[in-house]
């Protein structure tokens, strides 16, 4: 509608809000974040999604995946702690005896689209209070189960490419580009949720159905993994103090902007890969401070 804002998110916004760390800050501060996903064909994506995580500013990071798949993760994200989840034909069972009390959840990188997936989406929409991520493979089961979102009381957080998205709102993909803005807002005013629809532009929307551009990216992001990257990011930004908007622009616009620093100086669009994003965090983050 007319009345709801379209503004560009740029680098002054993210200078104007993005929290600074508190010299008396400790990991608690920076919040207890919580990743569920992966099967065992699909091991990179969560990894990726924690190592982005703890690189954006996340305090503690536990990883929740299939019991197969722990100890080649355990060497590659040091800094995470694991939750074994039970298994069935190398992906998740269940969320079995997992514990909720986390600061941010994200879920649904590399999980699968097998046929527990939504009674695993249902239990996490119901059973979990805070703030819930919910990405890829969470987003097909999720179309399953979209009745129980209005059963949530926390905040949840769609990151669609417009596949997912066309796929949530049951429309092609070209049906979804022709109008996206209104699609995008419609879903999230309906259903209460934040809508992250990623693309060149990635437009950020809110329950309220205000939205928000983000200018930064580029073609070197259109590769596998680069989603899972912007999701550990997101999941840092959700746990710091800003707001839902804040943080989801804040962490698009970081996403983004590290890859376009990365082909400018480092890399080109072609060769760029996602951990490569990773890598480049630290020197986004000493541009902006
Ligand atoms: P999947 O096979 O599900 O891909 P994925 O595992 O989700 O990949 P990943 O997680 O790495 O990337 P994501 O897109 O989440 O789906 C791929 C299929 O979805 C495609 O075959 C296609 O059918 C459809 N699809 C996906 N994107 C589409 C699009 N833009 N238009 C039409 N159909 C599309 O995240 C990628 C990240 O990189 C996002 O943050 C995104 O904003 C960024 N990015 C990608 N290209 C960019 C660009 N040119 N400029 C700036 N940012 C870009
Ligand atoms: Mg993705």
């Amino acid at each position: 509608s007319g009345e709801n804002q379209k503004k560009v998110w740029g680098r002054r916004d993210v200078v104007r809000t993005l929290p600074s760390r508190s010299s008396f800050s400790h990991k608690g501060t920076h919040g207890k974040g919580l990743v569920i996903g992966g099967a065992v064909a699909m091991p990179g994506s969560i990894a990726m999604t924690s190592r982005a995580a703890l690189r954006a500013g996340a305090g503690l990071l536990t990883i929740a995946t299939v019991q197969e798949n722990v100890t080649a993760l355990a060497a590659n994200v040091v800094e995470a702690t694991y939750h074994t989840l039970p298994s069935q034909h190398g992906h998740i069972r269940s969320l079995g005896e997992l514990d909720f009390s986390y600061d941010g959840i994200a879920i649904g990188m590399g999980m699968g689209r097998h046929e527990q997936a939504p009674t695993i989406m249902k239990e996490a929409l119901l059973q979990t209070e805070g703030t819930l991520l919910i990405d890829a493979d969470g987003l097909y089961a999720l179309k399953q189960v979209l009745p129980s979102l209005s059963d949530r009381e926390g905040t949840t957080v769609l990151t669609p490419h417009p596949g997912e998205m066309a796929h949530l709102l049951g429309i092609t993909v070209p049906e979804l580009l022709q109008r996206p803005f209104s699609y995008a807002q419609s879903f999230a005013t309906e259903h209460d949720v934040y809508v992250v629809l990623k693309g060149a532009f990635t437009l950020i929307t809110n329950p309220k159905g205000d939205q928000w551009i983000n200018p930064t990216g580029n073609a070197g992001l259109a590769k596998g993994g680069t989603g899972d990257v912007l999701s550990g990011i997101l999941l840092s930004m959700l746990m710091q103090p800003q707001t839902v908007e804040e943080a989801l622009c804040n962490g698009v616009w970081i996403h983004g902007y590290t890859a376009d620093i990365l082909i400018e100086q480092k890399h080109s669009s072609y060769d760029l890969l996602a951990s490569d994003v990773i890598d480049g965090l630290p020197a986004t983050y000493r541009n902006i401070f």
